[in-house]
């Protein structure tokens, strides 16, 4: 199961655009004909200028039908999403139509060469190809909605987020500012991705690390599993458990510092609500903030931070862990950094042993030699 690519879904030309792109090439077509008597150009012109028009319009239509998304070869996280951005039927109707469509044009073609080809006057020729011009433009016509709808689909898809099934996946999740997107960009490579949920306005970060070559990523859930269950949609639902299939881990913050304003009864009936939610997905719970949690003795906290400052310049060094007193979690700090090479090591243990089950066991797409045969 490949990862879709939204950014690579091709832009669709409205029916005007697409028709004018097509009869303006078949007029070239018909232009290039050379022949002195005059019945046989003309009826080489006709039947060019149809059979162009209908073979760019077909080969327009069936590569937006090829490059688009199939919706049987999307992984479940990206069939959730196209349900919930745009509808899968009005998705998969649409697609159909432009194939319906190219058949046509292509048949139209047809029909018309055939019937240009056994006259012997010039005017029934013309009037046949503005016949097959008609009849053309009226079945673009009958597809003018789905190329709209497919045009409307393309800017909402290409804000989705961008999972790749066959790698690890970590669910951040935890109360609003609590610190997700600022643990996802200190633990990426790179800027992380802005991405949008279908179901919400704010935006959501998905970024990944790469470690001995497996690509982890790590993805935000803003507005997904912070809020309170009753304002859950079905939409919603289906998303939450498609993030149940793709995330290996979840990575829940807790913010245990004063400043969000919450006591710690919120954050904890989010914890359980979040576990019932995903309850396949081990959930690592992590104290963040720490640079603002009161517990932690502040030379240790000094020399913890001066330690993985240490690790930029001698990545083999020795990784610090701070664990809260209070909680026993993993505690750290986006800001100071701190903890994050620590709780780096931890997820790459975690994911190493779940993959453990059985060593002799391949990933899915790796060929097996079989020397029997
Ligand atoms: N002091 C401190 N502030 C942090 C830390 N992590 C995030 N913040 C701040 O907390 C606020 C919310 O962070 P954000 O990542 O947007 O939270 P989100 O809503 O959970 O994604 C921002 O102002 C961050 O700068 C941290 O480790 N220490
Ligand atoms: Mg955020």
């Amino acid at each position: 199961m490949v990862s879709v690519v939204w950014r690579n879904i091709p832009t669709v030309l409205s029916v005007e655009e697409l028709l004018d792109k097509a009869f303006t090439k078949a007029k070239k077509a018909g232009d290039a004909v050379a022949d002195k008597d005059r019945i046989y150009r003309t009826r080489k012109q006709m039947i060019r200028m149809i059979g162009s028009a209908g073979d760019t319009l077909s080969a327009t239509l069936l590569d937006w039908v090829r490059r688009w998304p199939s919706i049987d070869k999307m992984s479940e996280f990206d069939v959730a999403m196209v349900e919930a951005a745009v509808g899968c039927d009005d998705y998969r109707q649409s697609l159909g139509a432009c194939q319906w469509a190219a058949g046509k044009c292509v048949e139209i073609g047809h029909q018309n060469s055939k019937k240009i080809r056994r006259m012997v006057n010039i005017p029934p020729m013309h009037e046949s190809r503005r016949e097959a011009y008609g009849r053309i433009c009226s079945i673009m016509g009958r597809i003018e909605k789905n190329l709209e709808f497919l045009r409307d689909a393309r800017d909402t898809l290409r804000t989705l987020p961008m999972i790749d099934s066959s790698e690890p996946c970590l669910v951040v999740a935890g109360a609003p500012n609590v610190g997700k997107s600022a643990l996802i960009s200190s633990m990426s490579t790179g800027k992380p991705e802005i991405a949008a949920y279908p179901f919400t306005t704010r935006q959501l970060h998905v970024g990944h690390f790469i470690n001995r070559r497996l690509k982890y990523q790590l993805v935000d859930t803003p507005g997904l599993l912070d809020r309170p269950m009753e304002e859950r949609n079905q939409i919603e639902m289906q998303a939450i458990a498609a993030l149940e299939h793709v995330g290996d881990l979840c990575l829940f913050r807790l913010d245990i510092s004063e400043t969000s304003g919450v006591g710690m009864e919120a954050p904890n009936n989010l914890l359980d609500e979040v576990a019932s939610l995903l309850p396949q997905t081990p959930i690592l719970i992590i104290d963040g903030k720490g640079d603002l949690i009161g517990d932690i003795d502040a030379d240790e906290w000094d020399a913890a931070c001066e330690m993985e400052a240490a690790l930029s310049e001698n990545p083999e060094g020795p990784i610090p862990e701070i664990r809260n007193p209070a909680t026993g979690h993993l505690v750290i700090s986006a800001t100071a950094p701190a903890g994050i090479e620590r709780l780096r090591f931890e997820i790459v243990e975690r994911i190493g042993q779940m993959q453990e089950t059985d060593p002799l066991s391949l990933p899915e797409h790796w060929h097996v030699r079989d020397d029997s045969v």
